[in-house]
């Protein structure tokens, strides 16, 4: 008896399962074909293909302005068309406020008002509060901070000068030593102590080597159900806690030593001090803390991503590294020192780096999720509530109509002439709209800090165990080489 109750069960279950799989066809959208259980992601969930190249063939396969996906058994819209995209990210962004993240207080608290996966007014409220944390002029005053970490990058490097050495492993340290003291207002000493306590835990907050933290980060994307059945939390618990006991140790000297040192930390101190009760936001510990945590894991790996890939690209494009140095003595020169000012007249050190970031878009997609019912006025095309929505930012960076000869690596595409015929919603490293990254400004200045002291000092080589091109590993959602980037640097 109880076996036919299972059976039926069963079958009622696939037949849920397969009816999701028409939803396309029902809806008269081109669509890619899902295979069972795993939709369009088959290659990718098995760890076979990496996401970004999913993007990019998926992106290339059709040529309408949208195509549907199933990702497991979710239907995705994909859109293809610049004009669809500045729909979804600016004109109507009202339509489109949030991502398809899991955020429920109960289970995870941090989630919920972390920018990324906040929500509807939780987000608006949190945004407008953190917006002017990155100005240009708050960032000028963190700039003292970031200029001690590039020296002390540059003292590393000396001190293994000529070795092979990994650079995403070097980057790593550097950035953490940045957020560290940006954000958590400690020096974590990665890039001078190689077994900094810090850096283990920032190893473990994300760390992609578990099972479960890396099926949770997955489930955060794609089955938001999941998170909520399971109680997954987004960071490794132990870690946040650790972290959020520094930050919760160093709000209290603070407050007691009335010490000033303008970074992040002071900065939401005062956030927390002028909101009044009748604020619709309160911003308490929990929440402050949320932030500077929702910082040491968006800044870290992005950043360290992004400086090791200039550096391997700088390393394989030799006439270009060294005209970069050019541009940054010249910059250094003139103005006597490594200073705010110096930094925002390299030129070429921002075409080098915005290049960079179209080649290696670290996220591959945007993504966004319809509030309501919605209707794109000039194809037809009508959307239900709760759709989620990918923006292939990785099939747009190489397409050939948008960036000619997309595999070669050429910042004269952003020279200032240049520049301006890029076709606008094709270029989207940073996403777009009033939901753009946040740190944007911060990292561009982290990035070009860290590129400027070492290419002034050292000339990058490619060495026997360089990966030529870039194996990505697919069991990593950001774009990462499989044995890492292997380069020497050597004093010139
Ligand atoms: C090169 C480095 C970085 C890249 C390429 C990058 C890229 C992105 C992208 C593509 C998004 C999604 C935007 C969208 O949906 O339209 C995003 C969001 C975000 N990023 Fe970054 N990011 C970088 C560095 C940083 C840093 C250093 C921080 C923090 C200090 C940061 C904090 C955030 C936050 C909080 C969000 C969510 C914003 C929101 O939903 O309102 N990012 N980032
Ligand atoms: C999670 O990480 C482990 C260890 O690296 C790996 O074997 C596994 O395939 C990963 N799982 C997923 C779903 O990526
Ligand atoms: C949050 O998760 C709990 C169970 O873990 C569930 O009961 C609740 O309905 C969820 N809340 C929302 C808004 O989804
Ligand atoms: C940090 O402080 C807040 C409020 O003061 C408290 O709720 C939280 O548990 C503290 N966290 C840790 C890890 O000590
Ligand atoms: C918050 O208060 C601090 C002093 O406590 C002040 O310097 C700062 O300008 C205030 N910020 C805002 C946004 O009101
Ligand atoms: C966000 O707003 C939309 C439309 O007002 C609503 O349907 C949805 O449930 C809200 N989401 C959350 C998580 O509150
Ligand atoms: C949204 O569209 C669905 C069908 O696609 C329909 O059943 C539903 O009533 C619509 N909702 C609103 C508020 O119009
Ligand atoms: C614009 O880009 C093309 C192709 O990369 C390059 O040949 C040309 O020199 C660039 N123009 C300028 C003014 O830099
Ligand atoms: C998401 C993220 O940025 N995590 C990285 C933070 O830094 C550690 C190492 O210091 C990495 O292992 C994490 O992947």
């Amino acid at each position: 008896m109880i076996l036919i109750y299972l059976c039926c069960f069963l079958l009622f279950a696939y037949y849920l399962y397969r009816k999701n799989y028409t939803y396309w066809e029902r809806k008269r959208i081109p669509n890619e074909k899902p295979f069972f259980f795993f939709g369009s992601f088959y290659n990718v969930a098995l760890g076979k293909q990496h996401i970004f190249h999913k993007i990019r063939e998926i992106y290339n396969k059709f040529s309408t302005p949208y195509v549907g996906i199933y990702i497991f058994n979710q239907p995705n819209l994909v859109i293809r068309s610049p004009e669809l995209i500045k729909k979804v990210l600016v004109k109507d962004f009202d339509k489109f406020v949030n991502h398809k993240l899991a955020a429920n207080e109960s289970v995870d608290p941090i989630a919920f008002h972390t920018l990324a996966s906040a929500k509807n007014d939780t987000w608006r409220n949190i945004r407008a509060k953190m917006s002017p944390i990155f100005t240009s002029g708050k960032i000028k005053l963190m700039f003292p901070l970031m200029k001690e970490c590039g020296s002390d990058l540059v003292n590393y490097i000396k001190k293994h000068n000529g070795e092979v050495m990994e650079a995403r492993d070097v980057t790593k340290k550097y950035a953490v030593d940045i957020i560290s003291s940006c954000a958590f207002g400690i020096n974590s000493y990665c890039l001078k102590d190689d077994n900094s306590e810090i850096l283990q835990v920032a190893t473990k907050l994300f760390d992609f080597k578990s099972i479960i933290r890396n099926i949770s980060i997955f489930s955060f994307f794609f089955m938001p159900k999941l998170v909520d059945i399971f109680r997954l939390t987004f960071m490794d618990k132990k870690a946040s806690d650790y972290l959020m006991n520094i930050f919760n140790a160093t709000m209290k000297e603070r407050r007691e030593n009335k010490i000033v040192r303008n970074d992040l930390i002071d900065m939401l101190h005062n956030l927390k001090e002028n909101t009044t009760g009748k604020a619709k936001y309160i911003f308490d510990d929990i929440k402050v803390a949320a932030q500077a945590l929702t910082f040491f894991s968006a800044g870290n790996d992005t950043t360290s991503l992004t400086i090791t890939f200039a550096l391997y690209e700088l390393a394989l494009n030799t006439d270009i590294q060294d005209r970069l140095r050019k541009d940054i003595r010249k910059q250094y020169e003139a103005h006597g020192d490594f200073t705010y000012e110096a930094i925002q007249e390299m030129k070429y050190l921002d075409m080098v780096l915005s290049e960079t970031l179209r080649k290696y878009p670290l996220t591959s997609f945007l993504n966004r999720e319809s509030v309501s019912n919605y209707t794109f006025e000039d194809s037809g095309l009508t959307i239900d509530k709760d759709t989620s929505i990918l923006i292939p930012v990785a099939g747009l960076h190489y397409d050939e109509k948008y960036f000619p000869n997309p595999e070669k690596f050429d910042p004269e595409r952003f020279s200032d002439e240049n520049k301006t015929k890029i076709v606008p919603y094709t270029y989207l490293p940073f996403g777009d709209g009033p939901r753009i990254c946040i740190g944007q400004r911060f990292a561009t200045v982290v990035s070009k800090v860290a590129l400027a002291y070492v290419l002034k000092d050292f000339a990058v080589e490619k060495t026997g165990a360089t990966n030529v091109p870039l194996q990505l590993d697919p069991k990593v959602m950001f774009i990462v080489d499989k044995n890492g980037v292997h380069l020497k640097m050597v004093t010139v």
